[in-house]
């Protein structure tokens, strides 16, 4: 298989100021077009989208008027060469959503959020993407007994097959994330995305994106999440990031907690060939609280930075001795030869 070059993307979320749960805000907010030029100082190639991102005060606005924004937007994309690689509807921020979106107990709100999932199919196609995220945040529950298990699986098939009736050509990428917000979210797992598609009226129109943080959380290495979606051509995105421990959502650098984890997502993604079909790497990572104005980009930089040299390094790794020691079993050498590789020897 060729070796495929990557091309690389980021989303306007992920410039964001340093509020946490603890403190407000320690930078500046900067405008969509400072964030749009910034991703093409860095040499990136796609930007990915909420709905409101693509269209802010979305639900202040009629579908005819958001229709047009999008086209304006999909211009000034166009200007700076930078394509749109995917739309995600946000549903987890209007008052709609407080409950879950698909799965929330009240029906007027579950139609709130199909309704605003086939607007986001809509924003795609005027951006030229075939290319839906569905991160289910509030997909799951504070309270066990609050919902049925049973039910939300239902609710989530309808709501899959209602955008997959919608538009033809969409394909839907689930982006499963074991908690947080939720206690338990519903679709934890790459395993569950690619299970739940199968009840649906098209499951070869639904993948998967994995974000390296979210398997970390879930207790799984992300490498073997890659295989296993690769083994069903199934990894249609991905948001490398990293993670130190079963804790809140850190989106760190790539490769900034683990670097043999992220080594071997490299690896994973080598011997698949991600990127040979079209596929970006996006990185889901922010800046850290402390970061300075001036180093903004940063953490952008120095993600797609890791990630290259780690493809060096999963490229130059030394296959004839690892293969020797594996047919030996002695892993005991392959461990330190794995951590000589990285260590530069
Ligand atoms: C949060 C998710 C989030 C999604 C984004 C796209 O944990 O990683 O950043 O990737 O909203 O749907
Ligand atoms: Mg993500």
């Amino acid at each position: 298989m060729p070796k495929p070059t990557y091309r690389f993307c980021a989303g306007p979320w992920n410039f964001s100021e340093g509020r946490d749960p603890y403190g407000p805000e320690t930078r500046a907010a900067h405008s969509f077009d400072w964030k749009l030029s910034a991703l093409k100082k860095l040499g990136f190639d796609a930007m990915m989208f909420h709905d409101d991102d693509a269209v802010p005060n979305i639900d202040t606005k009629s579908a005819t008027q958001v229709l047009k924004e999008a086209k304006e937007l999909k211009k000034r994309l166009d200007g700076e060469g930078i394509v749109a690689e995917m739309v995600a509807p946000r549903l987890w921020f209007a008052p709609q959503t407080i409950d879950g979106g698909y799965t929330s107990n009240r029906k007027a709100d579950r139609q709130y959020a199909i309704d605003r999932s086939k607007q986001t199919l809509d924003i795609a196609r005027v951006l030229g993407t075939d290319l839906i995220v569905l991160w289910l945040a509030r997909e799951g529950t504070y309270l066990r007994e609050s919902k049925s298990g049973a039910r939300s699986t239902e609710l989530l098939v309808d709501a899959l097959d209602a955008m997959l009736a919608h538009d033809k050509k969409a394909r839907l990428c689930i982006e499963p994330k074991p908690n947080e917000p939720m206690d338990h979210a519903y679709i934890p797992t790459i395993g569950h995305a690619l299970a739940i598609a199968q009840l649906t009226r098209d499951p070869k129109r639904i993948g998967c994106l994995i974000e390296s943080a979210h398997s970390i959380l879930a207790g799984l290495d992300p490498a073997d999440e890659i295989d296993f979606a690769m083994a069903f051509g199934k990894l249609w995105s991905l948001h490398l990031n990293d993670q130190n421990g079963l804790k809140f959502d850190q989106d760190k650098p790539f490769g900034s907690a683990n670097l043999r984890v992220a080594f071997n997502q490299i690896r994973a993604l080598e011997r698949n060939g991600y990127g040979s079909r079209g596929e970006y790497v996006a990185f889901d990572v922010h800046p850290f609280r402390t970061t300075r104005e001036e180093h903004y980009l940063k953490h952008l930089d120095n993600s797609r930075k890791t990630f290259l040299r780690l493809v060096e390094k999963a490229r130059s790794y030394p296959t004839k001795q690892a293969d020797a020691l594996i047919a030996d079993r002695n892993y005991q050498d392959l461990d330190q030869l794995v951590i000589e590789h990285l260590l530069g020897r």
